[in-house]
């Protein structure tokens, strides 16, 4: 059976990381594009040779045209800039938009059957533009940051439960940013709700409200920690675990940013909710309940991202 091929659209930190993370799981050969010449010829040439220390087998290549990524059945983008301390997600908007037309495009091209997980910030409204751009049906158009949020969420539980991240489970929802929502009684410590533990004095109700914010703002910390960049490892990991679970049909249930077609409310917009993703990619949104304060702030959540896609459509009106 020949090896699946896996484009990565943009070869910065989180491209590289990507690239990294698939030889070392082996899931497929690796195509590293980027505009930029000689940076995904030089990330790939430097990780194919690790390969004989790592004992992996993956052919990782770089290049400059959108021909390299013909046939790829999972593509991940990231192609775009980043944020820089005291820029908003939402200021990489307009720069970030061109960037998606041209990825689109290419992706429609020359790999119209792939799996696409978008990385490219601000998430929602940049996957909503780049399924527009690419045409592939939206089940196959997804992006990334539910995962990651909720991984931040994990590990600051942990951290604080002093338990094994893998014993935490945590339930985010809405879009990416200061106005997504964890849901604190859906995320678990060994099936254990959060609320319990706070009755059971594991916790104290204001020291989790201190870890929600902070996950809330885990991007952030992080950026304003690094100065020249934002956060790579986890984002690489997060998109990973999306796209093995379609290469392998896993069928696992995690947050995406998934097109909605009136589940939860929400009409032709991409916005974090649970779904089951496999070979079919999208297999199944998740619809759960939602009222009171958590409605309250989910529908926050979705008019920032609705903000956002108005934005996407003044400036490039072509994309309808
Ligand atoms: P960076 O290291 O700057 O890499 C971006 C790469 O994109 C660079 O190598 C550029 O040369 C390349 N690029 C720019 N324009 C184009 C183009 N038109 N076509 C192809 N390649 C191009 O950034 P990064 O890897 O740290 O981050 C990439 C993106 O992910 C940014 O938009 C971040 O804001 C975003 N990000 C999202 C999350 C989420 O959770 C959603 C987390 C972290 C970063």
């Amino acid at each position: 059976m020949a090896r699946d091929k896996i484009a990565l659209i943009g070869s910065g930190q989180i491209g590289g990381t990507l690239a990294h993370l698939v030889g070392l799981k082996e899931l497929g050969d690796v195509v590293m594009f980027d505009i930029a010449e000689g940076v995904p010829q030089g990330k790939a040439l430097d990780l194919a040779q690790s390969s004989p220390v790592d004992g992996f087998d993956c052919k990782l290549t770089g290049a400059n045209s959108y021909e390299a990524i013909e046939g790829a059945r999972v593509v991940i983008v990231t192609a775009g800039v980043p944020r820089k301390p005291g820029m908003s997600r939402d200021d990489l908007l307009s720069i970030n938009l061109k960037v998606m037309e041209q990825v689109g495009a290419g992706i429609k091209k020359y790999a119209p059957d792939a799996f696409v997980i978008c990385i490219t910030n601000p998430l929602d409204a940049m996957v909503w533009a780049l399924q527009k751009a690419s045409g592939l049906p939206h089940r196959k158009v997804v992006g990334m940051a539910g995962v990651l949020d909720s991984a931040r969420f994990r590990y600051f539980l942990a951290d604080e439960f002093n338990v094994s991240v893998e014993d935490v489970t945590a339930f985010v929802l809405g879009g990416h940013g200061d106005t997504m929502v964890p849901l604190v009684k859906y995320s678990t410590v060994a099936g254990i709700p959060l609320p319990d533990l706070v009755k059971m004095g594991w916790t104290s109700q204001s020291r989790l409200d201190e870890i929600v914010d902070r996950t809330r703002n885990g991007g952030a910390e992080i950026v304003n920690l690094l100065k020249t960049g934002s956060a790579f490892y986890a984002p690489a990991a997060s998109a990973i675990a999306m796209a093995e679970s379609y290469l392998k049909d896993k069928k696992r249930v995690v947050p995406v940013a998934a097109y909605l077609n009136g589940e939860y409310g929400v009409k032709d917009m991409y916005v974090g909710v649970p779904v089951v993703i496999g070979d079919k990619g999208v297999e199944r949104i998740v619809e759960i309940e939602l009222a009171g304060k958590d409605r309250e702030a989910f529908d926050k959540s979705v008019a920032a991202v609705q903000g956002l896609v108005e934005a996407c459509k003044k400036i490039a009106p072509e994309l309808l």
